[in-house]
């Protein structure tokens, strides 16, 4: 996954949250470290993480909270919409005008991914239907015109080069031209950003942009830098309109995160990112969904509705009870029903973004097991509800008998009882030892 390490320490920041008994100032000051701590070692400027966590402190405990929205919920998001503010918020894509010409130019310093970049760009474009073609305007590394001629081929899109050609705006104009003709509507500028400085190759684009008129400039950068990201893209921005930004080599270094944010912080959307070498490693950026997969959650509003439609309603008494270690047949059906009115349990885990795995035979109980759950425990007494313990062979003869059901029906009914009582036991233990490891906390759900 793209900036794995910061989304491990993320997710394992929320994971406390969930996993925590009371939610108050002293958690959501560790939490905050905790971000913080995730942020920086991420190369997230100082400044920047200090907006960031200063944000998430404030907002976390807003005493005006949304009706039926829980402290945790409601924590998550407020840290979700952050990340997602800091890195654009909303995703905008390229613009193109199908059946017209759209040309676009990329520029950035050498080996910042530019080439590669348009081979993927040209893939990706041809297979949604938009006709793409590539320009060559890299006169200047060696390689550079087979580079792209071959990415070229190898996507079956036009490809215009000269390797006599050495003034780059005519190249770019000749090609320009030959595109439109072919009638290619994407036409993908590489450039060659030789100047390790800025000024000489600002000087460049400036010449080619000026000869050509693109439609968008992009500027790729590559996401290793950290945040030094941002005197680069800063130079480029303060020189020329750059449209937009693409960062490249995500995959890599520890440091996307910062060169994320640095290049967010100018202003221009980061409409796509790159992901490895392979040509299909590229992916529209999309800043809130983004943020999301780094806290390790696909779809924190699809949890939300969940819940809510699950309209699940907290039962106090049988929560202090069963924490207290006190569970009971009845506190079973209460929980098997609310989990079955969740819907598949596993799902709603993993859009929390918690690897939790509910044992087989509890995510399996199906509609007429609860049914015939319910008949049993009709024809038992009430202490043996509260305690089944004190049910004895016989008696389990005479409670299938009584209920018209076998004796195997009651012993599979003793036996989920046990396993449910265990895992309420243990979930207990990892609550006490601060929390962590725990079931999440999902409204309703007495002692989860
Ligand atoms: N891991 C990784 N490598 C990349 C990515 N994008 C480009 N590269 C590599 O970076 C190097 C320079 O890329 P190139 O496209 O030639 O850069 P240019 O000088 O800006 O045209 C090449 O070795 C590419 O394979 C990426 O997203 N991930
Ligand atoms: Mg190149």
């Amino acid at each position: 996954m793209v900036l794995e390490g910061l989304g491990k320490s993320l997710n394992s920041a929320l994971k406390k949250l969930f996993g925590a008994s009371v939610i108050d100032a002293e958690l959501v000051k560790e939490l905050v470290k905790d971000i913080q701590r995730a942020l920086l070692i991420a190369d997230v400027d100082v400044t920047l993480v200090k907006a960031i966590t200063e944000r998430v402190q404030e907002k976390a405990l807003d005493e005006n909270l949304p009706k039926r929205i829980s402290r945790r919920e409601h924590i998550v998001k407020v840290v979700w919409d952050t990340l997602a503010f800091f890195l654009g918020e909303k995703a905008i894509p390229l613009k193109i005008n199908p059946g017209k010409p759209n040309l676009v130019m990329m520029i950035g310093i050498q080996g910042s991914g530019k080439t590669t970049t348009i081979g993927k760009l040209a893939r990706y474009y041809q297979k949604r239907g938009i006709k793409t073609g590539a320009i060559c305007a890299d006169n200047f590394r060696p390689g550079a015109y087979s580079q792209l001629k071959q990415l070229a081929e190898k996507s079956n899109v036009p490809f215009y080069g000269d390797e006599q050609e050495k003034d780059a705006v005519k190249l770019a104009k000749n090609g320009y031209k030959i595109m439109k003709e072919k009638g290619v509507e994407l036409i993908l500028l590489d450039t060659s950003g030789r100047h390790r400085e800025e000024t000489g190759l600002i000087k460049e684009m400036k010449d080619i942009s000026k000869g050509v008129k693109p439609q968008e400039i992009v500027l790729v950068i590559d996401g290793t830098l950290g945040q030094q990201a941002s005197v680069q893209a800063g130079a480029f921005k303060q020189a020329t309109e750059i449209g937009s930004i693409i960062v490249t080599k995500l995959d890599g270094g520890a440091k996307g995160g910062g060169a994320l944010s640095a290049a967010a912080a100018t202003g221009a959307p980061i409409k796509f990112i790159g992901t490895g070498e392979g040509m299909d490693a590229i992916e529209p950026f999309n800043p809130t969904k983004f943020a999301g997969r780094l806290l390790g959650m696909s779809d924190i509003q699809g949890l939300v509705d969940k819940v809510r439609e699950a309209q699940i309603e907290v039962d106090e008494d049988a929560t202090m009870r069963i924490m207290k270690g006190k569970f009971t047949l009845t506190d079973m059906m209460a929980q098997l029903k609310q989990l079955k009115k969740m819907g598949p349990i596993g799902k709603v885990m993993e859009m929390m973004g918690l690897q939790y795995k509910l044992p087989e035979d509890i995510a399996s109980v199906q509609e007429e097991n609860l049914k015939r759950f319910e008949v049993i425990m009709n024809s038992m007494t009430k202490a043996e509800l509260d305690e089944p313990k004190v049910i004895k062979a016989s008696r389990v003869k005479r409670i299938a008998h009584g209920s018209g059901t076998s004796v195997k029906d009651v012993r599979e009914l003793l036996k989920q009882y046990e396993n449910m009582k265990k895992m309420m036991k243990q979930m207990g233990k990892s609550r006490k030892r601060g929390g962590r490891g725990g079931f999440p906390n999902i409204p309703g759900m007495p002692g989860m």
